[in-house]
């Protein structure tokens, strides 16, 4: 790994509380804190899901403090700065991230600026140790040596400031100079024993780390544990001395403030001074990677052995029952910082509200956040369904009361929502308000989007029930159109009813605006379809009987033109015979003249000639010939009666058919 950007987080060292000295004189405790902007972003977007446990190193200056956090986190360069020489290397706290490789988790890696350097004062040695301390889980105190009185004295001058802290904002508040002041040489009363108890709880585990350690761990001939040599060296001394109770003060002080407390030794890295000085250079340059460097195996060993006890006992950051998260982290830091640089001893009470008030406002805006979007992404799709679709609305009392749990649930997912915070109940309420406000906007949207779907859906019906009087259905009854349109708006209506009674409720009244629509017009649409049935079969009758008539008519002229011929032709015939009649006529005329003529001869004769009966002859013959002329006659006119009767019957036809 190098100190870059890797899958997950950064691991390049940033620096997290920068130190700014005020005056010529650090001792006037004027140093201002600072929590860098870099840092507090990194936290933000790195660490601000889960609690983050946090490991710091702090001790004296030049101990390999940045060495050991090195190897921690696993950097083989870019880690933190490690210096080959007296200077002091670190200034002011450093951190980085980094993975404990037994749980994969994330964690944060504090370097703090060495104590007792010197070119800085007690009392900035010991708000850097209280820094240290109130940001960690997990506090690796590094000295180097045995653990002897000068090391305990350091270590309970540091935590003077540490020890000073305030569980609440209701106890009285000490300055830091007091509190370095007082340093470790003052019996401790009852209260302030209880005091330390309760402050104790806010305190991380704490791992002495003794460096360069190179005694046997044994007493009385046993051989001890790294514990049970730390813990015999906090042990009380016997003896009633002044001297005697300043050092068990210095005990009980710390005792008192870390309650989980353990001791690991590391050996010295080489054997003699030169070898060290080539090694201390090889190793600032090293990184964690300690492959080919000439180091004794027991070093390497020890380190080994202090890399798995931390991660073994690595939990993250809690104040008050509360996981730390890297947000809360700054927060609190910069509590921290801002009481230090009022030269007030840290209150972890005021701090935490501080916690709890960022916390609940962060879990505002992603609750906010999270309706909002929620809200948005439904009434896009709302927006986007089809209009004339019976579908349970999206927008609904029930939709948006389930969206509102859901903006609770990311509300309450961050615990200090739940905490006895004013915040959170501030914050409850912004949320509550809010989520209203949308709601009730939300709600009027699906109003009038109601209306236009139940538009909608009574066009859609209309054109439905147009349909059916277009469908080529046989039955055409008015029944059947009636039976239709109260099928498909029962259809309608019972949809609507069982997906959103606001629905129904508009739908009903749409139907009553288009009732005529619905119910009238397509009886309309049904009459003028019967009626102009009914006048096509009356077209077609007509031309059927049209057409009968002009056959009849054709027919009756037909026979109107062969009866003109017959009587034609009868004309003809009784022209023919009347001019025979006359002829007759005048031939009766010329006999009868003849007859008479022939009488009268015959008188004559009959008178003058003996012949007489020779004339009577001839006479009888005549009459004979006039009886045959007048029988012909007779019958000639009785031809000619038949022929005119004849004549007079086709007349009358002819006259008939013309009518
Ligand atoms: N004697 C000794 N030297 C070490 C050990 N570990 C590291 N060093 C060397 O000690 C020197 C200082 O190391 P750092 O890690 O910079 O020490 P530091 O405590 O962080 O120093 P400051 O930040 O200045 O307080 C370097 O040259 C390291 O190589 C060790 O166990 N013993
Ligand atoms: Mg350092």
């Amino acid at each position: 790994m190098v100190g870059s950007l890797d899958d997950d987080y950064p691991t390049t060292p940033v620096l997290l509380i920068s130190a700014h000295p005020q005056g010529d004189d650090d001792d006037s405790g004027d140093t201002h804190f600072r929590v860098e902007e870099d840092a507090i972003e990194l936290l933000a977007q790195y660490a601000s899901s889960q609690p983050l446990p946090v490991i710091a190193i702090t001790g004296v200056y030049r101990t390999g403090k940045s060495f050991i956090m090195n190897q921690l986190s696993g950097i083989d360069r870019g880690g933190f700065p490690v210096g080959a020489t007296i200077e002091p290397c670190t200034s002011g706290i450093w951190m980085q991230f980094a993975r404990n490789p037994e749980t994969g988790g994330m964690c944060l890696l504090l370097d703090t600026e060495g104590l007792s350097s010197y070119t800085k004062s007690a009392s900035y040695d010991a708000k850097l140790f209280a820094l240290a301390t109130l940001l960690s889980s997990f506090l690796i105190y590094n000295a180097s040596g045995p653990i002897d009185d000068d090391a305990l004295s350091s270590l309970a001058a540091a935590t003077a400031v540490a020890r000073a802290v305030r569980v609440n904002s209701t106890e009285p508040e000490t300055s830091v100079q007091t509190a370095v002041g007082a340093g470790s040489g003052s019996e401790v009363s009852f209260d302030e024993r209880r005091r330390q108890r309760r402050l104790a709880m806010y305190f991380p585990r704490f791992l002495w780390l003794a460096r360069d350690f190179s005694l046997e761990l044994e007493a009385g001939g046993e051989r001890l544990t790294t514990n049970e040599y730390l813990e015999r060296a906090l042990a009380p001394i016997q003896g009633d001395s002044d001297r005697t109770r300043s050092r068990n003060v210095i005990r009980t002080a710390i005792t008192g403030a870390f309650k989980e407390r353990s001791c690991l030794t590391m050996r010295r890295p080489a054997h003699d001074e030169e070898d060290l000085q080539a090694i201390s250079e090889a190793l600032s340059a090293a990184g964690a990677g300690l492959a080919g460097l000439n180091l004794r195996p027991e070093f390497i060993s020890d380190v080994e052995q202090m890399k798995a006890f931390v991660w073994s006992h690595l939990s993250p950051k809690q104040v008050n029952g509360s996981g730390v998260t890297g947000p809360m982290l700054s927060t609190l830091a910069e509590a921290y910082c801002d009481a230090l640089n009022a030269g007030a001893a840290p209150a972890i009470g005021s701090a935490w509200d501080e916690v709890c008030e960022n916390e609940c406002n962060r879990a505002l805006s992603q609750a906010i956040q999270a309706y909002d979007d929620d809200l948005d992404a439904l009434l896009r799709k709302d927006s986007q369904a089809p209009l004339d679709s019976t579908n349970t609305p999206l927008i609904s009392e029930a939709s948006l009361a389930g969206l509102r749990e859901r903006a609770f649930f990311v509300f309450q997912s961050n615990p200090l929502t739940s905490s006895s915070a004013p915040a959170a109940k501030v914050c409850s309420d912004k949320l509550e308000q809010h989520i209203t406000k949308r709601a009730a906007e939300a709600l009027h949207i699906a109003q009038s989007r109601n209306e236009s779907r139940a538009e909608a859906m009574v066009d859609r019906l209309v054109s439905k029930v147009t349909s059916l009087l277009d469908s080529d259905s046989e039955d055409f009854s008015l029944d059947h159109i009636v039976e239709n349109t109260k099928k498909v708006v029962d259809q309608l209506v019972n949809s609507v009813k069982a997906a959103d009674p606001s629905l129904y409720t508009l739908v009903m009244m749409q139907l009553a605006l288009r009732a005529d629509h619905i119910w009238a017009r397509p009886l309309r649409v049904h009459a003028n379809r019967v009626i102009s049935e009914l006048e096509e079969e009356a077209e077609v009758r007509v031309a059927e009987v049209r057409a009968d008539a002009e056959k009849d008519h054709s027919r009756a002229y037909a026979t109107i033109t062969g009866l003109n011929e017959d009587i034609a032709s009868s004309d003809a015939q009784l022209e023919t015979l009347r001019n025979e009649r006359d002829k007759l006529q005048d031939k009766l005329a010329v006999a009868e003249s003849r007859i008479s003529s022939l009488e009268a001869d015959v008188q004559k004769l009959s008178s003058d000639n003996p012949d007489v009966a020779r004339k009577d002859e001839q006479i009888a013959q005549l009459q004979q010939d006039l009886a045959e002329a007048r029988n012909a006659l007779t019958q000639a006119r009785r031809e000619k009666l038949e022929i005119e009767e004849a004549a007079q019957s086709s007349q009358r036809k002819k006259r008939f058919f013309c009518c």
